[in-house]
């Protein structure tokens, strides 16, 4: 634990607000929610939690029927409530708030454990800015053995929030002018989006922000629709480094989507709709589920959502980007060409794939025009980016062509010889600096020789549809 963090002291008067914790869950094991429920009454001082809500999102599991009742039943502060339908852990959240009591709401995943003085420095930060939204810092729970990673005596390197043009979530490490501006290792990290299950918020404020989207359905989307939403209609999000929880992290998604995966996508073009303006075309572009969704008008109606937008007058995307997230790379707009890219000579398409050590290397594979690893665009500084999560870009080399970082990160940079391609009138990518052309020959794309009548150098740029 920083050592600043163990110094740190509470004021009793006035006392800080009190907190009602709320834990969804649809089919959690015993030991998991148990075991957050445990690290809550345990790590928080009493005057602080006024109750522990759990939300079953329609579980089937039996033992989390009668059997949980009646265990519960020992702890007074221990309340369930229950969605009867699976409508996934966005309204489960919202049913958990309106039962709460307590001046904030305090949210965490099922499988979670609270390291000790989490709650303070949490509620501390909201009775000094009513408008931030705060979380812990999230230490991780190994999936095999259930150890917790205690944080480092030596403070650790912080991380915040992201996220990419696909709109996942992501980490990355603080910015200098973020590192700098924080006075030393207690400071709150301000961070462009948040993972969204473990925070801290005013109930109030939760209430004035614009609570959840309510038409979002089961998983995904509503984490970075906050973040948007929170930063561009006045508060702030951020990270307390003095606030430590555990979080169990799954390597695969353990849930049913009733209505298909498609769901995650809905949400996303629900958020993209409201708070992207006209950057929402660059997520399309990348993702053809929620192209389709927004062709089909199938996103329901967004009039609720707009009206907070009117009501609390929040600012445009380009105003979140230049100042919430002046780092980010934004691709073209309007791209010279985007979409797959598909040899002549063989039924196969350009595709980012992934070898052990977490590389990316640059394959060919069975064309399914979905966007996603199959997605490049030809910019206009005539690159052949692949930017979905990393900023890659097609990297000329003699042998097997890679994927390399882009060279050009926009202003003051460029391109370098490696990463500009030339299409040609026969349909070969020329490098110029190698004075060769891109091949499907071979299992990985290479470098040959140009020859304008070998099918394996032609190459179709193609719309995704
Ligand atoms: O249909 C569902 N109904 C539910 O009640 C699906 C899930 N849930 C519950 C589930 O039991 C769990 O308690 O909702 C909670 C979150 O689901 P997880 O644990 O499967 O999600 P996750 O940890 O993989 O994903 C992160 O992104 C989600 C996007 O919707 C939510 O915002 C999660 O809360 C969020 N988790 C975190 O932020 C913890 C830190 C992990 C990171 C990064
Ligand atoms: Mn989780």
């Amino acid at each position: 634990m920083i050592s600043g963090c163990i110094e740190q002291k509470f004021k009793r008067c006035p006392p800080l607000p009190t907190t009602s914790v709320i834990i969804v869950f649809h089919n959690e094991a015993w030991s998991t929610l148990l075991r957050t429920v445990y690290s809550v009454l345990y790590s928080s001082p009493a005057i602080l939690l006024k109750e522990i809500i759990l939300v079953d999102d329609a579980s089937v599991d039996e033992y989390l029927h009668d059997k949980l009742e009646e265990y519960i039943k020992q702890f007074s502060i221990v309340k369930i409530v229950r969605q009867r339908e699976r409508k996934g852990l966005i309204t489960a959240r919202l049913l958990g708030a309106t039962v709460a009591t307590a001046e904030t709401l305090t949210f965490l995943d099922a499988h979670c454990e609270c390291f000790y003085g989490w709650l303070e420095p949490l509620l501390a930060r909201i009775a000094e800015n009513y408008t931030a939204v705060v979380s812990p810092d999230i230490a991780s729970i190994d999936l095999n053995t259930f150890e917790f990673n205690k944080p480092s005596p030596y403070g650790s390197n912080h991380n915040r929030g992201n996220f990419d043009w696909s709109l996942s979530f992501g980490w990355e490490s603080l910015p200098d002018h973020e590192k700098q501006r924080r006075k030393d290792e207690t400071y709150p990290i301000k961070t462009p989006t948040f993972a969204g299950g473990l925070f801290s918020i005013s109930k109030e404020y939760f209430e004035y922000i614009g609570t959840y989207d309510e038409e979002m359905e089961i998983w995904g989307g509503e984490n970075i629709e906050m973040s948007f939403r929170v930063w561009q209609c006045g508060g702030q999000l951020e990270i307390m480094p003095c606030s430590v929880v555990g979080h169990v992290f799954r390597s695969k998604s353990p849930h049913t989507f009733p209505k298909g995966t498609q769901v995650i996508a809905r949400n996303q073009v629900r958020l993209a709709e409201v708070w992207m303006d006209e950057y929402k075309e660059i997520f399309y572009r990348r993702n053809t589920d929620a192209a389709k969704i927004v062709k089909q008008k199938s996103f329901g109606d967004l009039s609720k959502r707009f009206e907070i937008k009117q009501r609390l007058q929040c600012k445009n995307f380009t105003w979140y980007l230049n100042n919430i997230y002046p780092e980010v790379y934004v691709p073209d707009l309007n791209p010279v060409i985007s979409g797959y890219i598909k040899s002549f000579g063989q039924p196969l398409c350009l595709d980012v794939g992934e070898n052990n050590q977490g590389g990316k290397p640059l394959i060919l594979y069975t064309c399914h025009g979905l966007g996603g690893n199959q997605y490049f665009e030809y910019s206009v500084q005539h690159e052949i980016r692949h930017n979905i999560q990393k900023e890659l870009c097609v990297h000329a080399a003699q042998g097997v062509v890679q994927l390399k970082p882009c060279t050009y990160k926009g202003h003051k940079t460029v391109a370098t010889g490696e990463q500009i391609w030339e299409i040609q009138k026969d349909q070969l990518l020329y490098n110029p600096l190698f004075k060769m052309c891109l091949s499907a020959s071979g299992e990985h794309p290479s470098l040959v020789s140009c020859k304008p009548s070998d099918p394996l150098q032609k190459w179709i740029f193609n719309q995704n549809d």
